[in-house]
């Protein structure tokens, strides 16, 4: 039996400069496995709670890392490393709460994937072929859809662009032809945003931020510049619209540019959208308590994914929810939006025996942890969403998938 040693948390600075964990468990034969937490800023309101010292979500994470440096230190040393589900369980008593408030989301989850990437390391496979041992899944690798982000807006940007996410994803199956695909409608995209709008800026996934607060000006200048890298047959677009961010909840409005929308009139807006461009999905495009809007997008745009984001959290219970009221046919799922790897999988497993297609998705304040593409490879899920091409902490996802596929 390999158990626990020590169980260290550091901080360091995530993508946007905000500090945050970096947890190490080292086992008594030797191995270390590090987990980095990343952090959203466009959270969901029932995501696990993340630990911060001022309450804010940019402030220090002294607290988090002392909890993990003795509490969750204490109580793990000794703990068979191998026993995954008995570690979550014990994080989550030691914690006490439903949604992590003692010890944080961030605690839970720097402490959980490290003890298994730790595991991993000590029987000697690959953390994706570690990750298929905790639950019956078969060894052959299928080649997720990759959702590149290419403009940035809503709390991702310096802008006034009230959607999200404008993600272009190809429709091959292979990782590398999909990067390759990427890189040259992004560089076409720069281009023409230089020529029309004279600057580029970028925001934090690493997509282009534009000045700009028509909704469907993204989706035009995305369709130009797969036009200029004739791979139209080739790619699909997809948007994570974020609606909670620019839901008014005092008058149920949604505020896009000067105007305020109704939920018919949003509806609408995506019913004309996806006639005019090619969409595979589109991601909480109403907030996150209105399950009911979900549901009648998805009964009008039968052939598009509605995934739940900000609606589901990685949480079983709101999944099953979701699920009983047809509101989607998609889900994001975040680690750290529910706190352990275990209950991660969980989601997961639930997800898919209800047909439910699951995209692992980083998270727009990122480190250079690569776990979401060993777990998009185990459990082969539908897809996965790292950004756009360029910024290390979104490449490095990239480079693990490319590097498992081969
Ligand atoms: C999202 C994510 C990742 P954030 O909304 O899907 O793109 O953003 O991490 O800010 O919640
Ligand atoms: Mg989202």
């Amino acid at each position: 039996m390999t158990t626990i040693k020590n169980v260290k948390a550091e901080i360091i600075n995530d993508s946007r400069n905000v500090p945050t964990l970096s947890v190490s468990v080292t086992t008594d034969s030797g191995f270390t496995g590090v987990c980095m937490v990343p952090s959203g800023a466009s959270t969901g309101k029932y995501e696990a709670f993340e630990l911060r010292d001022d309450g804010t979500s940019k402030g220090s994470v002294t607290k988090a890392q002392v909890i993990v440096n003795t509490k969750i230190n204490e109580a793990l040393i000794g703990f068979d490393i191998s026993k995954q589900r008995e570690i979550d369980d014990l994080l989550i008593k030691l914690d006490g709460t439903d949604n992590k408030t003692n010890l944080g989301g961030n605690s839970l989850l720097g402490v959980s994937v490290a003890c298994a990437k730790a595991a991993a390391k000590a029987l000697d496979k690959e953390f994706y072929e570690y990750l298929q041992t905790l639950r019956e899944v078969s060894s052959n690798i299928t080649c997720p859809k990759l959702y590149f982000n290419l403009i940035n807006g809503g709390k991702h940007a310096n802008t006034s662009l009230a959607f999200q996410e404008y993600h272009l994803v190809p429709q091959v199956e292979s990782v590398v032809e999909s990067l390759d695909i990427a890189q040259k409608v992004q560089d076409a995209l720069g281009a023409l945003i230089l020529e029309k709008y004279g600057e580029v800026a970028r925001g934090d996934e690493g997509g282009y931020a534009i000045p700009t607060e028509n909704i469907r000006e993204p989706l035009e200048i995305l369709s130009q510049a797969v036009e200029v890298c004739g791979v139209k047959d080739k790619v699909m677009f997809a948007l994570d619209v974020a609606a909670s961010s620019f839901h008014n909840d005092s008058n149920q409005l949604y505020k896009i540019g000067n105007e305020e929308h109704t939920k018919e009139e949003l509806k609408d807006t995506y019913i004309s959208l996806s006639g005019d461009f090619p969409l595979i999905s589109i991601e909480d495009p109403f907030h996150e308590e209105d399950f009911e809007s979900f549901a009648e997008l998805q009964a009008v745009l039968p052939s598009v994914i509605i995934v739940g984001d900000d609606l589901t959290v990685t949480n079983v219970k709101r999944v099953e929810k979701a699920i009983s009221m047809a509101s989607i046919t998609g889900m994001i799922i975040k680690p750290n939006q529910i706190g352990t790897l275990s209950e991660t999988i969980d989601t997961i497993t639930f997800a898919q025996k209800n047909g439910i297609k699951c995209i692992v998705s980083h998270r727009s304040g990122e480190t250079m942890d690569d776990m979401i593409a060993d777990i998009t490879v185990a459990f082969k899920t539908f897809g996965i969403k790292s950004g756009a091409r360029g910024p290390e902490v979104r490449e490095v996802k990239y480079r693990r998938l490319s590097a498992i596929q081969k």
